[in-house]
């Protein structure tokens, strides 16, 4: 019998939520244990799992893994999300990695102070249109096919709905002016293990509210 991969994290977003992405997209079922005390956060640093005292953090395959990336590389590779060969391997991790820094910088928006918080957002969704969608909708566009690499699903294209659908929620217009990229959005959305994440009650988390914000902040203890 395989065990379950066990997520442990806030019960939020944050850095955690593009490994529940792959995760369900692959159609594997997680346990999760949230930290929700400054005690348990302690005894996780105590216990010495935390490699560099940080999270998020996933025990799978008899391995405790820390670091969001590596962890997404470990998951991509073993449920075939991968590409085919090392060169469409390096591009889905180009792509991959510019829509993480594109979240990266919307999760860390919502510890920003309140003067500064709105300021911040807006330059995320004009990075999203003048940065990152277009260049996405070129790729799209130049090759004419339905995914990202190789015209087969993989990690990029789950981490390009997980950006657009969080740009959305800054600005439900952003898509107007990329028609490949909302195409790209209802294709990849309609895959049922995508469609299954995408209804209420699974394990997606969120957007930060105040409330998530403060929890944080009390058990990092900034
Ligand atoms: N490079 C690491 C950064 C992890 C990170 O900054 N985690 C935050 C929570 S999202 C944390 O544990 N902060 C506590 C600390 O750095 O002491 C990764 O991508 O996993």
């Amino acid at each position: 019998m395989t065990t379950k991969p066990k997520l442990c994290y806030f019960r939020g977003r944050g850095r955690m939520e593009s490994i529940r992405w792959l995760l369900a997209a692959a159609g594997v079922e997680f346990e999760e244990e949230f930290i929700e005390t400054t005690e348990q956060y302690e005894k996780l640093q105590k216990d010495g799992r935390l490699l560099f005292g940080q999270v998020p953090m996933v025990e799978i395959d008899g391995m405790v893994l820390t670091q969001t990336r590596a962890i997404l590389s470990y998951l991509a590779a073993k449920y075939d999300l991968n590409g085919k060969d090392l060169k469409e391997t390096v591009r889905i991790n180009m792509y991959a990695d510019g829509t993480l820094d594109l979240m990266i910088m919307t999760a860390l928006a919502a510890f920003k102070p309140p003067e500064e918080k709105e300021e911040n957002l807006t330059l995320i969704v004009k990075k999203a249109k003048t940065r990152y969608f277009p260049a996405f909708e070129k790729i799209l566009n130049d090759h004419g096919e339905d995914f990202l690499v190789g015209n087969k699903f993989s990690w990029a294209d789950i981490q390009l709905l997980e950006a657009i659908l969080m740009v959305e929620e800054l600005d439900a217009s952003v898509l107007s002016d990329f028609p490949l990229l909302k195409a790209f959005k209802a294709r990849i959305s309609n895959i049922p293990t995508i469609k299954k994440f995408l209804q209420p009650g699974s394990p997606r988390k969120p957007p930060p509210d105040s409330h998530y914000v403060e929890v944080v902040r009390g058990i990092l203890q900034f």
